[in-house]
């Protein structure tokens, strides 16, 4: 697994993903984004991996957003689809992940950086941190998905004062309003981002791949019927008998 503009590093089930543009502080370009699509389709079949780690490099920049010098001269359709392709190749695709994705956010997570982050199953992040969806200083709106995941996460009265007035907020701030769920200091976010993934490569991975499914379809009408179905299915499954059995006797499970 090597690509152009991602380091991957594979060691105990756990692929850390570093976005790793650092001269344009890791801007999402369209050969990022195409990089980081095609690690997805490979990290799913790939038996190695059970959870996934993205981080920027360096200890400046998460991803300071879509890289605006090469959108800077868009019309109407190309800007619509750009933003449509890069939420089926990648944010979507990162949010309907089988596998658990965690976002280490390491410095500024701005407009698609932070878009990126939300479609994360979940996010920790370092106490220099700043977060925000800057595009309307742009004369756009968040195209990756902002609009939609923010109010989700943090309510739409929060996320309209973030959109409207473009203001970065802090880790500790996001930690308040729940955008992110640790906030930790620069030099230890990764080991805390492994030590989470460790706990969770631990676990059934067919039972939190169909917890992921399940909860993805939470916002729809469709979220307790898949929960129901979710739920029968892993009883046919073989580590449905090896997690009972190791409880009945009194041992880890080997998953
Ligand atoms: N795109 C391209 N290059 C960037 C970006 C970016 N988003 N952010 C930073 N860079 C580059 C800078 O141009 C600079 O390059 P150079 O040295 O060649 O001039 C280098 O990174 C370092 O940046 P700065 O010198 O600006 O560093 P500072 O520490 O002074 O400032 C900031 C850091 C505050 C992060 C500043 O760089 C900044 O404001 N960046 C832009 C943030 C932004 O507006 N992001 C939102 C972009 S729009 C977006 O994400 C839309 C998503 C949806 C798209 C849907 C499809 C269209």
């Amino acid at each position: 697994m090597t690509y152009q503009n991602l380091l991957v590093e594979i060691e105990n089930k756990i692929a850390v993903v570093t976005l790793n543009r650092p001269q344009a502080l890791n801007a999402l370009n369209k050969d990022l984004l195409t990089d980081l699509s095609n690690f997805l389709d490979e990290a799913q079949n790939n038996a190695e991996i059970r959870v996934v780690i993205l981080t920027g490099s360096g200890e400046k920049s998460f991803v300071a957003g879509a890289d605006i010098k090469e959108f800077s001269d868009f019309n109407g359709n190309q800007g619509e689809e750009l933003a449509q392709k890069g939420q089926e190749t990648v944010f979507n695709k990162v949010e309907n992940f089988s596998k658990p994705v965690i976002a280490a956010v390491n410095g500024f997570a701005l407009g698609g950086g932070l878009e990126l982050a939300m479609s994360a199953h979940f996010r920790i992040a370092s106490e220099n941190a700043k977060l925000g969806l800057p595009e309307v200083t742009l004369g756009l709106i968040p195209g990756y998905g902002g609009t939609q995941r923010l109010p989700k996460l943090i309510g739409k009265g929060r996320a309209a004062q973030m959109i409207f007035t473009a203001e970065m907020i802090s880790a500790q701030r996001a930690y308040e309003v729940g955008l992110v769920n640790e906030v930790v200091p620069q030099a230890e976010l990764l080991d805390r981002a492994k030590a989470i993934a460790s706990k969770i490569a631990g676990n059934s991975s067919i039972a939190i791949s169909k917890a992921i499914y399940a909860m993805n379809l939470s916002d729809t009408d469709q979220g307790f019927d898949a929960e129901i179905k979710s739920f029968g299915e892993l009883f046919d499954q073989a580590d449905f008998k090896e997690g009972v059995s190791a409880f009945l006797e009194k041992r880890k499970p080997n998953f």
